[in-house]
């Protein structure tokens, strides 16, 4: 543990004495510590947050706090124990939600949760009904919150905000590829207005906006050691959005049979099994809560994200590779590539798709 790790940790109000800070996982966009203690006190999380990711820290934090203090409210008045069935932020001795080191980078700290277990994949049916459960609950214990959460990521699954930039970088053609990327292009236009009427239903609130995890990934889900949903974790993308947003993007990963950038098209395509399972875990937890409009159209939300994704990494192609990090000199022509064929094929299963909501929501409303 270096001295610098240490005093950034005794600016946060922890109970007991620091023992060691260990390095944690290997984000892509956040540094993560485990701050160990000595004795009875708890152990604590401490994380260095991206601030070219998120231009706003002192905002995201705010979020996460007002979240995790209803969803800590919530297990509490439901007999659960909000030290482990929700995150808690903790603050830092002068009360503040985040602390500055002398490189000008932001820290914050949670509390440490004993004995949960993660999961790198849902490759299992039973684990993406745990992961719909988990996003499922998470959902449900805000459906009564009320107060507005900063945007901190500007237009995130904003499909006229993507079109938008989509137009302008077909205008500036940075890398000198459109040229080339005709049927691609094409791809795209051809669903444009059926993008933007879905997005036209939430412009006009037929389909509520409400509070979403916006990065909803079976490792952001905790679990006990009996398997059981413990909380979602990783706030700092939460924000105001229609709730399909998560379906759609679970969906997305959770049910392909193949790699998000699998180089083998073959590979690719929508499980059925798994997006049924995906729905019975969210549903099981959120069917009381949504509208008809939402459910009815949460298949189509796992179209709209995937579209959204075909996009931005085409763009990102287009732009000359400034967003997405890429591993060899096309990686996101064959991320494109991949998830245009994860929407054909949930294209050419939507009737299907359709069928297994209506029946799902029906055995839980
Ligand atoms: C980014 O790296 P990860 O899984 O947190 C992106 C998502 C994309 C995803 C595609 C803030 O998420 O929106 O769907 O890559 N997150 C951001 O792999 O842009
Ligand atoms: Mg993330």
């Amino acid at each position: 543990m270096t001295a610098q790790l240490r005093d950034i940790a005794s600016a946060f109000a922890f109970d007991g004495t620091i023992d060691a800070i260990e390095a944690l996982g290997e984000g892509f966009i956040n540094d993560t510590f485990v701050v160990r203690t000595a004795g009875d006190a708890p152990d604590y999380i401490l994380q260095r947050k991206n601030r070219h990711v998120f231009p706003d820290v002192p905002a995201m934090m705010e979020n996460i706090r007002k979240v995790t203090e209803h969803i800590r409210r919530r297990v509490a008045a439901e007999g659960g124990d909000p030290n482990r069935e929700a995150m808690t932020v903790i603050p830092t001795r002068d009360g503040a939600l985040y602390h500055r080191d002398e490189a000008g980078e932001y820290w914050a700290a949670t509390r440490f949760i004993e004995g949960a277990v993660t999961y790198d994949r849902a490759d299992t049916e039973e684990l993406a009904r745990k992961g719909g459960e988990g996003i499922g609950r998470f959902q449900a214990q805000l459906a009564d919150f009320t107060e507005p959460l900063a945007e901190t990521i500007r237009g995130f699954h904003d499909i006229r905000h993507r079109f938008a930039q989509w137009d302008e970088a077909l205008r500036r053609d940075a890398a000198g590829r459109v040229g080339s990327l005709a049927a691609e292009i094409a791809f795209i236009e051809a669903r444009r207005e059926e993008m933007l009427a879905f997005k036209r239903l939430v412009e006009e609130g037929t389909i509520p906006v409400r509070v979403t995890h916006n990065d909803t990934k079976i490792a952001n889900i905790l679990f006990d050691g009996e398997g059981r949903v413990l909380c979602a974790i990783d706030l700092d993308t939460v924000m105001n959005a229609p709730a399909l947003n998560d379906f759609g993007d679970a969906i997305r990963t959770f049910a392909n049979t193949g790699a998000e950038d699998d180089p083998e098209p073959g590979r690719v395509g929508l499980s059925l099994g798994m997006f049924r399972a995906y729905a019975e875990g969210y549903l099981s937890q959120q069917a009381r809560q949504l509208t008809q409009a939402e459910i009815d159209h949460l298949a189509f939300s796992a179209r709209y994200i995937t579209f959204e994704q075909v996009l931005r990494f085409l763009m990102d192609y287009i732009d000359g590779d400034t967003y997405y990090k890429i591993r060899y000199p096309d990686h996101n022509l064959v991320r494109t590539h991949a998830q245009q064929r994860l929407l054909e094929s949930m294209e050419e299963q939507y009737d299907a798709m359709r069928a297994i909501v209506r029946e799902v929501a029906a055995a839980y409303r």
